[in-house]
């Protein structure tokens, strides 16, 4: 019969602790979790060295190249497949939004409460915490805004107002669209507008899907980093960057090898899935950008690290 009044036989005084995985105090560290930590150390440095071989051998030559109306094979075989950065040109000319879109023909559109960024400029982290950045505002006066032809960061329409716009501007997307072989054509209206003044800037980060970034009216420039530089782009946290608004953010050993294009009317940037990038407004910009790709594009569902990550 056990006495509960005396302990079991064989019962040592620390078993409480080391059920719950903790040392008794004065044993060191405990040997199998060494062992495991120096794994992970092994593991990240090979992980480390794979992508440093990848940099340096995109800093011998990488070019990003512009293309005229390729042919959807040729994109996928050549950018698609190997995470190739590309701009293509001549592939939406026979768009209506391509004659149409400006800020006159959006006038006609009535005035539809509609969703934007709104106060960036006195927030550095305003990407980041972009939920707490969203305002409504009559599209009228949006438009009186953008009319009035400012240099500024400070308002923006971009994809974190996605599903607000696309039912409050509705016609728009029966202006966009078709492109056959490369983007499913019931999917277009997954699309999301970015429409903004000259001086937008969306900071460093990368996406978690394979991306087309069209411009319909204006000029972006949009800065890229290889996945290959993540070591180099002090990612602190999910998907951005510390180097924030810098488009070009530093020099010597411990900066990223970059890559700079202009996009203008017509014009898509192929940005692959991981690549970083850095968008800047040069003008007044109206844009569109897709995801929904005849090809299979769904890596943010085994994505695990939307948190802190390095210091
Ligand atoms: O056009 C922009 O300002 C940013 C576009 C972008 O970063 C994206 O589509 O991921």
């Amino acid at each position: 019969m056990l006495d509960p009044r005396k302990p079991p036989a064989g019962f040592r005084p620390d078993d409480p602790l080391r059920a719950l995985g903790i040392r008794p105090p004065g044993a060191g560290p405990d040997p199998a979790l060494l062992a495991r930590i120096d794994r992970l150390e092994a593991q990240l440095a090979k992980l480390e060295w794979l992508l440093d071989c990848r940099a340096r051998v995109e800093r011998q030559g990488l070019v990003i190249p512009r293309l005229h109306a390729p042919d959807p094979e040729v994109f996928f075989r050549d950018y698609w497949v190997t995470l190739r950065p590309v701009v293509l040109t001549g592939l939406v000319d026979h768009w209506p939004a391509r004659s149409t879109w400006s800020l006159a023909h959006f006038r006609k559109l009535g005035n539809p409460e509609v969703e934007l960024q709104w106060a960036r400029e006195s927030d550095p982290d305003f990407e980041p915490n972009s939920p707490a950045h969203r305002r409504r505002m009559p599209w009228q006066e949006f438009l009186d805004l953008l009319e009035a032809d400012p240099t500024t960061n400070d308002f923006y329409m971009t994809a974190n107002n996605g599903s607000v716009n696309r039912q409050a501007l509705a016609p728009l997307w029966d202006e966009i669209g078709p492109l056959p072989g490369f983007l499913e054509r019931n999917r277009m209206g997954d699309g999301f507008l970015w429409v903004g003044p000259r001086g937008t800037i969306t900071p460093w980060h990368h996406d978690l899907t394979q991306n087309f970034l069209l411009q319909i009216e204006g000029f972006k420039r949009v800065t890229l980093a290889s996945p290959a530089e993540t070591l180099r782009m002090r990612n602190h946290r999910h998907c951005y960057s510390r180097w924030g608004q810098d488009a070009r953010p530093a020099t010597g050993a411990g900066a990223p090898a970059t890559f700079e294009v202009t996009i203008g009317p017509g014009e898509i940037l192929f940005i692959p899935v991981g690549w970083w990038h850095h968008v800047e407004g040069l003008t007044r910009t109206i844009g569109m950008s897709f995801t929904n790709f005849v090809w299979p594009n769904d890596f943010a569902r085994s994505y695990r690290s939307n948190r802190d990550l390095w210091p």
